[in-house]
């Protein structure tokens, strides 16, 4: 393999000493490619100007150059706030209901999209591997081999991919499934997704496993549109032991200190997400309701913390659904707090990853109910902060691409507040022996299957 050239939408730099940001894909996609060489392309995150996307900037670090476009204005509100956040995203965590599809902003969707081929072909050699990654580029690959690049084009997708007739819905849902087969492999999270992708191509009529297909749950050689290309599985994984680490060493930190004073021996249950409404969060909080009505006994002594910065402020369901968190916590505080004990803590804002991972410790329970999920590495990072000798319980979501994996986990439903307020009370009342046990079982799991066995299995998969 020659170099590496990651495509991605927005570009992960490294601080002026160099310091990779800390968090998994980042740094496992950064020792790909310190080892092999490459670039790193993507969108600054900047828009200048109303119509003209800017010009190119690059920065050398080692073997790595990254490059950087800025958008337009209107590229930004069209391709990514519009068609990518607004059509895609909700269409493929299944929200129907929220896809606002606007003809401009899918042209501006695929405009940014020939701009980033446009841009990019004059930095390819033949050898190099293209690694694309999700649902911001998906047409990047046609564009290519529209301008004749014939090297190995691979594709990453980080959120679920969604079932034949939710994506037969969206407009122009053919020109979205016809662009993966221009890759070489089409990854996803799980083989649920994988199996919903072969499904569109089948019901559309134009393509599906080969003839000489191995039949795979997990890994597929496809031909379809004329072009023969493999999918597969590649469940995306975290530094897990580095994040072990860190968590066994935030006994001190001031956040962590301060969270054990104001607990006493009251029991935390934490849920941190970025404020989407694919998360769940208001979901949670009622699940949470319920479970303090059908267990009273626990009233006054568990505390749920709810950390989630605000994202995509720029898309009006999440300034609405900022609304709603905060309403539903103070609902729940109003009608069953007590003058010495707050139910729902709700904290609108990101916490350094020391501290979070110290609060995963301290936590007995992890709630991550996220009602559809790529993967959640929230869920993989509670795990591996958790103490061996003492470890907490993960109640995850049915939906999220992690239950795949972590079959030590209690699931639970989002959509049933019952049966996840039932979980929450398994999981509080669950004996030692048998929190050390499931845990143990996720944890090898966690350590086999890390961000950079993710990392080097989907590259090699690629090169094969
Ligand atoms: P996300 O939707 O962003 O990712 P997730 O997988 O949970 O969701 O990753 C979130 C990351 O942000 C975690 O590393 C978490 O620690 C961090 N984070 C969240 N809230 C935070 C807070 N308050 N403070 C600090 N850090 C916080 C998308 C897909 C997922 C898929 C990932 C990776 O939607 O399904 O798992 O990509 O492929």
């Amino acid at each position: 393999m020659g170099r590496l050239i990651v495509v991605s939408n927005r570009v992960p730099l490294p601080d002026k000493r160099g310091n990779i940001p800390a968090g998994g894909l980042a740094v496992a996609v950064h020792a790909a490619l310190q080892d092999k060489g490459g670039i790193w392309f993507g969108w600054s995150g900047k828009s200048v100007g109303a119509n003209e996307p800017g010009p190119v900037s690059t920065r050398e670090n080692g073997k790595i150059s990254y490059v950087l476009t800025d958008l337009s204005k209107k590229d930004m509100d069209e391709y990514y706030s519009g068609f990518a956040n607004r059509v895609l995203w909700p269409i493929f965590h299944c929200r129907l209901d929220l896809a606002e599809y606007a003809r401009r902003e899918k042209d501006g969707y695929f405009r940014v999209n020939r701009m980033f081929a446009d841009r990019l072909l004059p930095l390819l050699e033949p050898d190099d591997t293209i690694w694309v990654h999700d649902y911001h580029l998906i047409p990047l690959a046609e564009e290519l081999r529209r301008r004749g690049v014939k090297n190995k084009i691979g594709f990453f997708l980080h959120i679920p991919w969604p079932p034949a007739d939710i994506l037969f819905a969206m407009p122009i849902y053919d020109q979205i499934l016809r662009g993966l087969s221009a890759y070489d492999l089409v990854g996803f999270q799980t083989d649920h997704d994988l199996d919903n992708y072969i499904s569109c191509l089948i019901r559309e009529g134009e393509g599906g496993r080969a003839a000489d297909d191995a039949a795979s749950p997990s890994s597929a050689s496809l031909t379809a549109y004329g072009r023969d290309f493999r999918a597969a599985t590649f469940a995306i994984g975290i530094e897990t032991e580095d994040f072990a680490r860190l968590a066994a060493n935030s006994r001190r930190t001031q956040t962590v200190r301060d969270m054990r004073a104001s607990m006493g021996d009251r029991a935390l249950i934490i849920g941190v997400d970025r404020l989407d409404y694919s998360k769940g969060i208001p979901e949670r909080i009622n699940a949470f309701e319920r479970f303090l009505q059908d267990y009273p006994d626990r009233q006054g002594k568990v505390t749920l913390l709810q950390v989630a910065p605000s994202s995509r402020s720029d898309v009006p369901e999440y300034r609405q659904m900022q609304k709603q968190v905060e309403s539903l916590a103070g609902h729940v505080n109003g009608t069953l707090g007590q003058i010495d004990w707050t139910p729902v803590r709700y904290v609108n804002r990101s916490v350094g990853r020391q501290s979070l991972a110290g609060l995963y410790r301290e936590a007995r329970v992890g709630l991550v109910t996220p009602l559809r999920d790529g993967m959640n590495l929230v869920a993989k990072e509670y795990v591996a902060a958790q103490n061996p000798d003492d470890p907490g319980v993960l109640v995850l979501s049915r939906f999220a691409g992690a239950a795949q994996e972590l079959k030590g986990a209690v699931l639970c439903n989002p959509h049933d507040s019952e049966q996840t307020a039932q979980a929450i009370e398994r999981a509080l009342s669950m004996s030692p022996e048998e929190r050390r046990e499931r845990w143990r079982g996720m944890m090898d799991h966690l350590l086999a299957h890390d961000v950079q066995a993710w990392c080097r299995d989907y590259l090699r998969a690629l090169d094969a």
